[in-house]
């Protein structure tokens, strides 16, 4: 059988939030609000101009659009610099394992992540071949958890909803799976992802026996 097997990026792939933290809390220092992990926690899955804004929020700044826009370049900006000293090494563990495995049985692996940062990472980390689709925050316009970013995916490996598979790090993204009827399988937390159908904290807890199942259900 096959079945559309649909990966997030940032948090599922690789532990890219460090990044995006210190690069939002550089800009959140330089106006004064007070940005710590745990507020970054809140921006996980979540699109670039949503997190500015729920940064300005926090210092209860306000802004015109030319100033926002420039905010964001200047963040992404600083996010890149960090972006272009990754290498393999920062692959999340037995990442490579399951898509390994996917590879080996036929199934199509699509990406479905939020950053418009989507393609130079997985480059970076040498993986884009990998990838049979990739669909990110360039393609689709609703950010999750609308589910639009997988059901593009979906769509472009010929699976219908019930037959593709999300690995999600997000809560917006295990409801976007859900919402979409797909099988959400949260990565990370059990007590945060509840509503994911299957729980894990990383890959290392995947077995090839769980993949077969999804493959063969
Ligand atoms: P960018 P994902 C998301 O990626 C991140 O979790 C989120 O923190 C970030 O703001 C968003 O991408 C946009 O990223 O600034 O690179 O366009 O988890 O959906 O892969
Ligand atoms: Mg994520």
């Amino acid at each position: 059988k096959t079945k559309a097997f649909i990966f997030d990026l940032d948090g599922v792939i690789v532990d890219t939030a460090k990044y995006h933290f210190l690069a939002w809390q550089k800009l959140a220092v330089s106006l004064g609000i007070t940005f710590t992990h745990e507020d970054n926690e809140q921006l996980k899955g979540v699109s670039r101009v949503r997190s500015l804004e729920l940064i300005l929020g926090l210092g209860n700044v306000e802004a015109t659009e030319a100033q926002k826009e420039e905010w964001l370049v200047q963040k992404n900006e600083d996010y890149l610099g960090y972006i272009n000293k990754m290498d393999d090494s920062e692959i999340l563990p037995d990442v490579m394992k399951v898509l390994n495995f996917l590879k080996e049985n036929n199934q199509p692996i699509i990406l479905g992540s939020a950053s418009k940062n989507a393609r130079p990472i997985l480059e970076k980390v040498n993986i884009l071949h990998y990838f049979d689709d990739i669909v990110d925050g360039n393609d689709v316009s609703n950010a999750k958890p609308d589910p639009e970013v997988f059901l593009v995916g979906a769509k472009k490996a010929n699976q219908t909803n019930e037959n593709s598979i999300v690995f999600e790090d997000s809560v917006a993204g295990v409801q976007a799976a859900n919402v979409a009827g797909m099988i959400s399988v949260g990565i990370g937390e059990a007590s945060v992802l509840n509503e994911a159908k299957y729980n894990f904290n990383d890959f290392t807890e995947i077995s090839e026996e769980f993949l077969l199942e999804l493959i063969n259900q």
